[in-house]
């Protein structure tokens, strides 16, 4: 005579239990579930970066949008993200003046003016351009004030034009 066992696994659901993830999305489980996981009874979700779960009763286990930008700076959004601006699933920040937004879009770096071009990105008349945050200073020839009050420095003084002679570049000076 032979004797059938059956293993019983505590691990293993019930009988009574439905793998929802096994059904289809928005039916047997949330629409806005990302990563159904089941259990015993009813089911969670893992929920992409940016995104938390959200058990309700009406809603169960579906991913909603975490706003970073009602959390707390330098934890839930970047220090140097000047005016957070919440996305869905991400966040981004505008940058104030002389910043500009960094690669990911979630910080604000400064812009060095300096590695621009003369007369577009930094002053004309601003002869040797030195990147500060924010804005920039100059550094002037001989004969020139340097006007660095504003973020944006420039060149100034009695020798403001200049004229190419035969002889090389002479100063035309007020
Ligand atoms: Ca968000
Ligand atoms: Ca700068």
């Amino acid at each position: 005579m032979c004797w059938a066992y059956t293993r019983v696994n505590s691990a293993t659901p019930s009988s009574t239990d439905v793998n929802e993830c096994n059904g289809e999305r928005g039916v047997d489980y949330n629409q806005d579930c990302h990563h159904c996981i089941n259990e015993d009874p009813g089911y969670s979700c893992n929920c992409d970066e940016g995104y938390k779960e959200e058990n309700t009763t009406e809603a169960t286990g579906n991913c909603v949008d975490i706003d970073e930008c009602i959390g707390v700076r330098g934890f839930d959004y970047e220090d140097d993200c000047h005016k957070c601006i919440n996305q869905i699933g991400n966040y981004t920040c505008s940058c104030k003046k002389g910043y500009e937004l960094s690669s990911n879009g979630k910080s604000c770096i400064d812009v060095n003016e300096c590695d621009g071009v003369r007369g577009v990105d930094y002053n004309q008349d601003c002869h040797h351009c030195f990147n500060a945050e924010p804005g920039y200073t100059c550094k002037c020839d001989a004969g020139y004030d340097e006007d660095n009050s504003k973020t944006k420095g420039n060149c100034v003084g009695q020798c403001s034009k200049s004229q190419f002679t035969e002889d090389g570049l002479i100063l035309i000076c007020r």
